[in-house]
């Protein structure tokens, strides 16, 4: 695969306070006619992590939403510790697209987060070239499960991304790590959710990332 880089620039995510408004996105309805690669890129995580926000926040079409109040049915079975301010959840799956450069577009799916749906996760991955996985870092056990699943399940190379939320705990990369039992090649990354540059960031260290392990296994695969 030959993808081009993206390089949104540099530095740490912003943290919005809340109340404070997204970055609107200019919707493109039609893909660039300069695209020659479309991806599928599975965007995974916990309740309430920031999946439906991440791909609201950088696609340029209308992002496909199956959002629904949560009801006092869940309560019990749905953790909303810690989630003061969420009254939706995601109960099929989120859709998007976003050019990432002028050659390659992404196409994103965003699975439901609570473990009734996990199920479908093999499925959505299918021909997913990369999964990336959104971990909040206040409720970190609550990724444990989500990337025993994703490793377990989806052959897909995956790669970290920290939702920044006003409060998250600042741990480093290795702390994070250490805490999640990554590889040393899995990448980590910082985003903020709501914030499209940022979130561009992430999904292009997971596009690189993937690129590499596909790479490496076609070498492997050539007859020699
Ligand atoms: N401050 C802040 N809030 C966020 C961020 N990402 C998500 N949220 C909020 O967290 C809640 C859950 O996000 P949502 O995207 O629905 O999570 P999902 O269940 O993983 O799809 C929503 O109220 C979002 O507005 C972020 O990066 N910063
Ligand atoms: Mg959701």
């Amino acid at each position: 695969m030959a993808f081009a880089t993206f390089d949104p620039g540099s530095g740490p995510a912003a943290g919005y306070e809340d109340g404070e408004p997204p970055e609107p996105v200019e919707r493109i309805p039609y893909l660039p006619g300069t695209v020659a690669r479309t991806a599928k890129i599975l965007v995974v995580g916990d309740f309430g992590v920031g999946k439906t926000s991440l791909i609201g926040s950088v696609s340029e079409i209308e992002p496909l939403r199956t959002e629904e109040p949560i009801t006092q049915a869940s309560a019990g079975v749905d953790d909303l510790d810690g989630l003061t301010g969420k009254t939706t959840t995601t109960v099929a799956m989120d859709f998007g697209r976003v050019t990432l450069n002028h050659r390659t577009a992404l196409y994103l799916f965003g699975t439901p987060g609570q473990r009734r749906f996990w199920s479908m996760w093999a499925g959505l991955a299918e021909g997913a070239v990369g999964v990336l996985v959104l971990v909040d870092a206040r409720r970190l056990a609550g990724s444990f499960d989500v990337l025993d699943q994703i490793e377990s399940h989806v052959p897909a190379p995956f790669a970290v991304a920290v939702n920044h939320f006003p409060d998250t705990p600042q741990h480093t990369h290795d702390e994070l790590r250490q805490a999640l039992d990554l590889l040393p090649e899995t990448p980590i990354v910082d985003c903020n959710a709501l914030e499209r540059t940022s979130s561009i960031r992430a999904l292009a260290a997971l596009t690189g990332h993937a690129i590499a392990v596909h790479g490496r296994k076609d070498r492997k695969d050539r007859p020699r």
